[in-house]
């Protein structure tokens, strides 16, 4: 009895670890595409926005975020470069950041931007690199924004000054208070201090200790006083990441309490904020205290969902949001940045060459081996560089429905939409799915540091 059902689990690891390991040569062919894209934008920014934080794809100008450039782009797009095996672009990203990006700025910066995009990319850059500039970097950049978290919560200021640590904006919101678990806790077991992690898990414990009677949080809350200001919750946009951290930081940082915090946060999720409509399963907006439906509005953001709920051990669930994410996609041939799921029409037509609805064919795709997900990945693949291509790189979309083009190629879409598309059809070895926890820029951390 016992030898069958070794053998019956022995042949079931058998099929799922051919399964994933399937490589035909159309999906080499499509990861090729995919790097092929990659270089076309590169190759644009570099051109006409070398050295700068982005590249405006329309225009051809160069932009940067606050003023002076901290090398957005080349950071984010560093780890990507390597996973595709672009040696010789990666070389020179790494050449022009540790030749000319210093945060000894008089500068005010989005800590929530800096942390998933710089001391993120850098960190990873680290780990697969393994030049020790990068991590000093990261370190230098992290020790800038400690002064974002003297609030009287503990939980962080919007904004602070790199140089004078200056802080501003007491109105923040979960996704950006929550956002630094994994990238200060991380730093603090690479550099031995504290410190950083310290203050990420404090500032998390607080804003998890004020959530409702029903276990929900609302979209914005008073750092200073703790107070609510906007009660409504959903999964979307100032609150995604918060609840994605949780679970990333459980198995990355191998922290129970964030898993419990997890667990907790997730059932009060698909209790209140998960919906049924036109047969298919969407995430709105409600009440934080009564749970009372607000708005029947899901979107690109609210797409990551599938992901984390693979991580945390729902694929069938997972596999039922992707579809509706891939139903809303099919609308316009691309999504849109709102999308009123009970009529099927777009709210916000915006499309900002966001990554979410592939990192979660991609995770889905990982975790069931099932090929459909690659067939979703060709569909956003198509989308994308139909609608979005241009002369220099990528532009995203004013609207999904018109198709017009609008002047912005913002990283992300180097370090998560190409990747996360480059690993859905490359081998699988490219990167070890399980040996890593991407932050939510879509930077790979090792799990054993
Ligand atoms: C990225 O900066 C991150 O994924 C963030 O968590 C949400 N928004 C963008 C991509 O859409």
């Amino acid at each position: 009895m016992r030898r069958s059902l070794i053998l019956i689990i022995f042949s079931f690891s058998l099929i799922m670890t051919t399964a994933l390991s399937r490589q035909s040569s159309a999906d080499t062919q499509t990861a090729d595409s995919i790097r092929t894209e990659f270089l076309h934008a590169w190759n644009a920014y570099r051109q006409y926005a070398w050295g700068h934080d982005a590249l405006d794809p329309l225009t051809r100008h160069p932009r940067d975020w606050y003023g002076a450039s901290l090398c957005m782009t080349p950071v984010d797009a560093f780890d990507t470069m390597v996973l595709m095996g672009l040696t010789r672009e990666a070389a020179e990203a790494k050449q022009l950041i540790v030749d000319s990006l210093s945060f000894d700025r008089d500068m005010e910066v989005q800590g929530f931007e800096v942390t998933i995009r710089l001391v993120g990319g850098l960190l990873s850059a680290y780990q697969l690199d393994g030049d020790r500039r990068f991590l000093a970097l990261a370190t230098d950049l992290a020790r800038r924004l400690l002064p974002l978290y003297s609030s009287p919560t503990g939980m962080p200021y919007r904004f602070v000054n790199l140089r004078t640590g200056a802080v501003r904006d007491s109105i923040n919101n979960p996704a950006e208070i929550g956002t630094s678990l994994l990238e200060f806790g991380l730093l603090s077991r690479l550099t031995g201090d504290s410190a950083y992690a310290q203050r990420a898990k404090r500032a998390v414990t607080e804003l998890f200790r004020r959530r409702s009677s029903i276990g929900l949080v609302g979209t914005t809350i008073d750092v200073t006083t703790g107070q609510w200001v906007d009660r409504s919750s959903h999964i979307g946009g100032m609150i995604d990441s918060y609840y994605e951290y949780l679970l990333k930081a459980a198995i990355l940082l191998k922290d129970e309490e964030c898993r419990h915090m997890w667990e907790q946060s997730n059932a009060a999720i698909e209790r209140y904020v998960a919906d049924t409509s036109t047969g298919s399963l969407w995430y709105g907006v409600v009440d934080m205290e009564s749970g009372n439906r607000l708005r029947t509005v899901f979107g690109s953001l609210e797409a990551f969902f599938p992901a984390v709920l693979c991580l945390g051990g729902d694929t069938a669930r997972a596999a039922q949001l992707e579809s509706s994410c891939l139903r809303m996609w099919n609308v316009y041939g691309i999504e849109p940045e709102e999308f009123d799921y009970t009529r099927m029409t777009a709210l916000s037509p915006q499309y900002y060459l966001r990554p979410e609805i592939i990192e979660s064919a991609y995770y889905l795709f990982r975790f069931t081996g099932d090929e459909r997900y690659r067939d979703m990945g060709r569909i956003f693949f198509d989308g994308i560089r139909r609608y979005c291509r241009t002369g220099a790189g990528y532009a995203m979309l004013k609207s999904v429905i018109t198709k017009e083009q609008g002047d912005r190629m913002e990283s992300f879409f180097f370090a998560e939409t190409l990747k996360y598309l480059y690993l859905l059809f490359a081998d699988p070895q490219t990167l070890p799915f399980d040996q890593v926890v991407f932050n939510t820029e879509a930077h790979p951390f090792r799990r054993t540091p």
